[in-house]
């Protein structure tokens, strides 16, 4: 195989390129006409911008998708009538008109890669304002049609506005604003050649003769190979050339370990006045590479796993419409991670994510987002065909693109699942797009590999061909998360090499959510615990690791990223991310880095988990809690306030040490050889019984039928999981804990709960609940009951990921009851349904004033149906 490289437009005398993304006015506007309806508020803003940051995250389900008006002025700074004006877009959502003083100067179909529209023919050059019309509505024709990620709409990448000379490189070959693409037709060790094509044109009424310089420099700014032409370019015509070096002698080899990069510096030169009228580089990284289905992948001819992850462009309170150094930063971290490897997903990107990959050295695969489902229209496969080429253009000279994918789980949603022959017709649909991709790939760019990624349903894939037309095959699996169990990983890919033995594969995703606020020492799948998150990860790559035939894999996902349809622990947001929506690490991140990094490596797992609480074991002043550190070395050893816990060996990167933490401060340390970790955590140690003087109760937050620990940070709570009434202590009498219709759930529901942020503390039930005792010495307390009917309620679609979600029918039954407090009614014929809708968190504070050594029950009455409680709050205030 051969290599390529990337495409960027430099300043130079006669080309500037200028920032637009100040100084915009914006309106949504509901009508749909080739103007901004009259008397919109326009409000000021500047560009990245989207319009859904706040509806994404509401209780109301869906988000705006509808139309959106942008309007600017254009002021030029110098002369520019003798020059080609254009404005560019890096990404707007997804449908775009753009009117120049109210003519239309372009449109655009898709919201994930640019676009230039020349605009020069419509321009006054005085009062000159544009107007760009914004839809992200739903559009059969265009993909994604349905997807688990947000479709922010708005025009949420940067704009620019680029001012050539009548004679330039093309700024508009399907949106690759250089014009020239640069292929290593050879590489090795010893030599290298370089192919560069270079689209020239020339927009002026006169013919015009030109030299095209193209300098290959390498990383400390020395010229190493010249080639230059001369020719005439006639008026109001466009010209391809191409310039051969032959051989590059002894070329430094581009890697992740050595990503070095040479520049193609390629400039138009007038041969009458020696100007230069225009001038694009282009990075250049020399390397080879193949996937085998047998060996796994090579790199400069040495094997390389490829590891890392997929990532998706939102970032939290920002949607889409991120700045550009927090996009760089995602790929900086995924560089400290140990990453090798990132799957841009599931759509083209920022051009700025594949220049860091080029510069940090992570190899990378971009796809269009053609997902779960096609329309089988010819609208839809000229525009799936048309992302794929300005896919393609646009990031061809990025020497760490090695793949170009095109569909993602395209089974996952079959239409016609009641008339099977309509279906065979719509999988036949399937194939062609997925066989016209591919061939429109390879002709595009020979040098790079094809691959569609599937949902784990191999027979489904396979029976119809669609593990036959790419090069490579991405399975996308989720064993002991949505189906199956862990073990049936490494069965699957055993399978794919049993199967299709000639076949190349990479495993596109896995993962599983980790709710960042909750931990557990029972982890069980869909808890959302970290641990679990940990669990699951070790499994999966143990395996990914020992198999020579995977190529490589990528978690799903580097970060959490906004799903508006999902509910769960965090609604709206998908929780299987190394990192929060913030970029913070979660344990898994860590886990990573202890299996990927080279040098020496100890991390606390929970390193967030700054305050933590639980129940001293039995009348001492501790409470015995597992503390995990993530680490590639052999053993570690850990302190508490200095005192050694012992040598814990690593297994599978984790070792375990079981704490006493005392209340108050507890001072972490762990140490293996030179290299050490700390850890300053804060506990509030929660009495064994409450007679016990020496720990006296003075907050307990508790979620009934729940296993899990959360973290509030915003009400600075730290809630745990509840335990059978002990004499002396505390605890439930009866009932047990709420089981969801959805069978894939050990506790609790995975519905939205309204009115709360705060989902995992209602989520959890005790159901038919008798009492709730605390025996807790005389004085004054503050009592919060948390409520939510977690049977009824809209149903909702089932989330087609959760493919063992074999919701059944809820029975909804009349539910009423009272509650009293020490023999005195406190809640009477509370009816959470009807009093406050289903799944709504119900809240009720009150103060009890403890007397005569009696303690505080709750007693639970049944009018109809049986009670529940979610979540108990006891406070002492004297
Ligand atoms: C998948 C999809 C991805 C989802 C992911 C999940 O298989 O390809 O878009 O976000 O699963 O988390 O369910």
């Amino acid at each position: 195989m051969f290599t390529c490289v990337s495409s960027s437009y430099a300043q130079n005398k006669t080309t500037k390129l200028i920032s637009l993304n100040d100084q915009w006015k914006f309106s949504k506007d509901q009508s749909i006409g080739q103007a901004p309806s009259p008397n919109l508020n326009w409000q000021n803003l500047s560009i990245p911008h989207t319009w859904n940051v706040q509806d994404i995250m509401d209780d109301e389900p869906g988000y705006y998708r509808g139309t959106g008006w942008y309007k600017r002025k254009l002021k030029f700074n110098g002369p520019v009538k003798d020059k080609e004006v254009f404005l560019v877009f890096n990404g707007v959502n997804q449908e775009a008109e753009i009117y120049v003083n109210g003519k239309l100067a372009g449109s655009h179909i898709g919201g994930y890669t640019r676009f230039t529209i020349p605009v020069s023919r419509f321009l006054n050059y005085q009062d000159d304002e544009v107007q760009v019309k914004v839809t992200n509505r739903f559009n059969e024709d265009i993909a994604p049609l349905t997807a688990d990620f947000t479709f922010f709409g708005g025009i949420y990448r940067n704009v620019n506005l680029l001012v050539t000379d009548p004679v330039h490189f093309s700024e508009n070959d399907h949106g690759n604003t250089s014009g020239v693409y640069v292929t290593t037709p050879e590489v090795s060790n010893e030599t290298a050649s370089v192919k560069v094509k270079s689209l020239l044109e020339n927009s002026s009424a006169a013919a015009s003769k030109i030299q095209v310089q193209t300098e290959l420099i390498d990383a400390d700014g020395k010229v190493i190979a010249t080639q230059s032409n001369i020719l005439t370019i006639p008026a109001k015509q466009s010209v391809v050339i191409s310039q051969d070096f032959k051989s590059v002698q002894k070329p430094h080899l581009w890697s992740p370990e050595d990503p070095y990069l040479y520049k193609v510096i390629s400039k138009i030169i007038a041969v009458k006045s020696k100007n230069v009228l225009d001038q694009v580089s282009n990075p250049l990284g020399f390397r080879w590479f193949k996937f085998d289905a047998e060996k796994g992948f090579f790199l400069n001819g040495k094997s390389l796993k490829l590891m890392g992850a997929s990532r998706h462009q939102d970032y939290k309170d920002m949607g889409n419409a991120v700045p550009d150094a927090l996009q760089l930063r995602d790929v900086e971290l995924l560089k400290k991670m140990g990453g090798n490897f990132l799957r841009v997903a599931h759509y083209p990107q920022d051009p700025q994510i594949l220049e860091a990959c080029d510069r940090l050295g992570i190899l990378a695969s971009v796809e269009i987002p053609v997902i779960n489902t096609i329309t089988e229209s010819a609208a839809f496969t000229e525009n799936c065909k048309n992302m794929q080429v300005e896919m393609i253009r646009q990031s061809f000279n990025h020497p760490s693109v090695v793949i170009w994918a095109y569909m993602n789980e395209i089974l996952l949603r079959p239409k016609f699942t009641d008339d099977k022959n309509r279906q065979a017709t719509y999988f036949k649909h399937i194939v062609q797009l997925a066989q016209t991709l591919d061939s429109l790939t390879r002709k595009e760019d020979p040098s790079r590999y094809t691959m569609i990624a599937n949902h784990g349903a191999f027979d489904s894939y396979h029976k119809i061909g669609l593990t036959k037309i790419p090069m490579i095959v991405g399975w996308n699996l989720y064993s002991g998360w949505y189906s199956g169990n862990i073990d049936d990983f490494g069965k699957f890919l055993d399978h794919h090499h049993k199967e299709l033995a000639d076949k190349p594969m990479l495993v596109t995703e896995y993962g599983a959510d980790a709710d960042p606020r909750i931990h557990s020492f029972a982890p069980v799948r869909f808890d959302k615990s970290q641990e679990y998150a940990v669990k699951f990860n070790q499994i999966y790559l143990n395996d990914i690791l020992k198999k020579p035939f995977v190529s490589g894999a990528m978690v799903w996902n580097l970060a959490d990223f906004n799903s508006e349809t999902r509910e769960e622990t965090m609604p709206h947001v998908n929780n299987k991310g190394l990192l929060t929506l913030g970029r913070e690490p979660k344990d898994i991140y860590f886990l990573y880095q202890a299996y990927l990094l080279n040098r020496p490596f100890l991390k606390i797992a929970s390193a967030a988990w700054k305050n933590r609480t639980g129940i001293a074991d039995s009348a001492s002043l501790f409470s015995t809690q597992p503390l995990q550190v993530t680490t590639n070395l052999k053993t570690a050893e850990l302190f508490l306030n200095g005192k050694s816990l012992g040598l814990k060996d690593a297994v599978d990167h984790v070792c375990t040490w079981n704490v006493p933490f005392g209340n108050g401060l507890n001072k972490l340390k762990v140490t293996a050889g030179q290299n050490s970790d700390e850890l300053d955590v804060d506990f509030t140690l929660q009495p064994f019984n409450f007679t016990d003087e020496n720990i006296p109760v003075k907050e307990m937050n508790i979620l009934l039928g729940s296993k899990r620990f959360y973290t509030d940070e915003t009400e600075h709570q730290i809630w745990m999981p509840d335990q059978p009434y002990k004499k002396g202590s505390w605890g439930y009498i009866g009932g047990e804990a709420f089981k969801g219709t959805n069978n894939r759930m050990s506790y609790g529901s995975d519905k939205n709960i309204l009115e709360t942020d705060h989902d995992p503390v209602y989520q959890t039930q005790q159901v038919s609940i008798k009492q709730f005792r605390f025996d807790v010495p005389d004085g004054e307390y503050e009592l919060t009951f948390h409520f939510a009917e977690l049977i009824g309620g809209a149903t909702k679609e089932a989330l087609a990921y959760n493919l063992d979600n074999n919701h059944q029918k809820e029975e909804v039954k009349q539910r009423i009851f009272s509650v009293d407090i020490n023999g005195e009614t406190f809640l009477e014929n509370l009816n959470l349904a009807a009093d406050y809708g289903y799944t709504t968190a119900v809240k009720k504070k009150t103060r009890v004033t403890v007397q005569g050594g009696k303690g505080i029950i709750l007693d639970f009455r049944p009018i109809a149906g049986v009670p529940v409680l979610n979540a108990l709050q006891l406070r002492k205030i004297y």
